[in-house]
């Protein structure tokens, strides 16, 4: 009798008064356990397991009926629903004009990502530095040709100017963080510069740096070719060239092996082979009593890279002015979910 009332059931509502009508205080269950009280001793115990027996098997019924009618309701929901969840995700996004991100958020989180996971901070500084931070505290000299006014976009008063390189930051990490510390920066950067391929007057920097005790030229190799290495491939050969930069000595500049034309020789590499990927050296002592530090006890190393020449290495794209012409046939190339 129950499996038939079961069966003609739609409703929770409807479940449960018939549930109560078998399980509740005045169901049939309950006037079985009126009979209970009636019986002989010896009688009791097996009427009572087979009572129990019973009572276990309905009550698994109604649950069973229980969970078939909130399957029956979700898959009614979901008929009615605007959206098909049985449609394949590849479907729905090739119908679908879907965003993707910048070349140069893609470099940046991957190497954020990176270095993060090697224990470094993530920093950033303003746009507008004074003349102490992006030249004098960097050992940069009065005199020196990169404070020219042609390279240097200076405020009337002067003093300030925008910063024309990322290694502000460093001056700005040693005065605020307890050494030792490790920092990746990246920040947009701006010089009064005639823009071609491989030039823009706004372009981007990540500057990297390591203060600790006995930092040497191998420690700053080992970060910058676990760089090359997890970004452009195990295959991408490094090579140090000597380079001149006031805030480091010795200065060098890192080249990386074309990764388009693995050496052979192509127009992205100018048939060299190498690309020019960034300045880097261990901090000059002049540049650590700036930034409050000492340096008998500290020392360091610094790295800073065209962070638009990343991205054009990463992608092999051939002329900086795509990276901020906001031409859609190019930005609709790069997709990351
Ligand atoms: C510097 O700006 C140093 N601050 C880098 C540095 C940091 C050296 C720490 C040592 C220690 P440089 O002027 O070479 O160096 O610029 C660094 C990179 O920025 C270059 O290798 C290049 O990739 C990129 N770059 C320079 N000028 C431009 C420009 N006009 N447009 C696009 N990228 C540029």
């Amino acid at each position: 009798k129950l499996t038939h009332s079961l069966s003609t059931i739609e409703s929770e509502a409807s479940l449960f008064q018939l549930k109560a009508s078998y399980l509740g205080k005045s169901g049939v269950m309950q006037q079985y356990n009126e009979q209970l009280k009636n019986l002989k001793p010896e009688e009791k115990k097996e009427f009572g397991q087979k009572l129990n027996i019973l009572k276990q098997v309905i009550s698994g019924l109604f649950e069973e009926k229980l969970q078939a009618i909130v399957q029956q309701e979700i898959n009614q929901k979901l008929s009615q629903s605007a959206y098909d969840t049985s449609l394949r995700a590849e479907f729905i996004r090739a119908k679908r004009h879907q965003g993707g991100y910048h070349p140069l958020t893609l470099v940046k989180r991957e190497m954020e990502d990176l270095f993060y996971a090697m224990g470094f901070s993530i920093l950033d500084g303003p746009f507008v530095e004074d003349e102490f931070h992006n030249f004098t505290a960097l050992n940069i000299p009065a005199d020196h040709p990169a404070r020219d006014m042609q390279d240097t976009f200076w405020f009337s008063d002067k003093i300030h100017c925008l910063r024309t390189h990322a290694s502000p930051i460093e001056i700005r990490a040693m005065q605020d963080l307890t050494p030792p510390f490790k920092f990746i920066a990246p920040a947009k950067v701006f010089r009064n510069e005639e823009i071609d391929a491989s030039h823009e007057a706004a372009f981007h920097q990540i500057e990297g740096m390591v203060i600790d005790k006995n930092i040497g030229v191998q420690h700053m190799l080992y970060f910058l070719n676990t760089l090359v290495q997890e970004i452009l491939g195990k295959e991408t050969k490094t090579r140090l060239r000597s380079g001149f930069f006031p805030f480091v000595e010795p200065g060098f500049e890192l080249d990386v092996s074309c990764h388009l034309c693995h050496g052979a020789g192509c127009s992205f590499c100018k048939d060299s082979g190498w690309i020019e990927f960034c300045g880097c050296g261990l901090t000059h002592p002049n540049v650590l009593i700036a930034g409050g530090l000492d340096p008998s006890e500290w020392s360091g190393f610094a790295f800073g890279l065209g962070w638009d020449r990343f991205a054009m290495i990463r992608y092999g794209i051939e002329d900086i002015r795509h990276i901020q012409g906001a031409d859609l046939r190019f930005s609709t190339q790069f997709r990351s979910y």
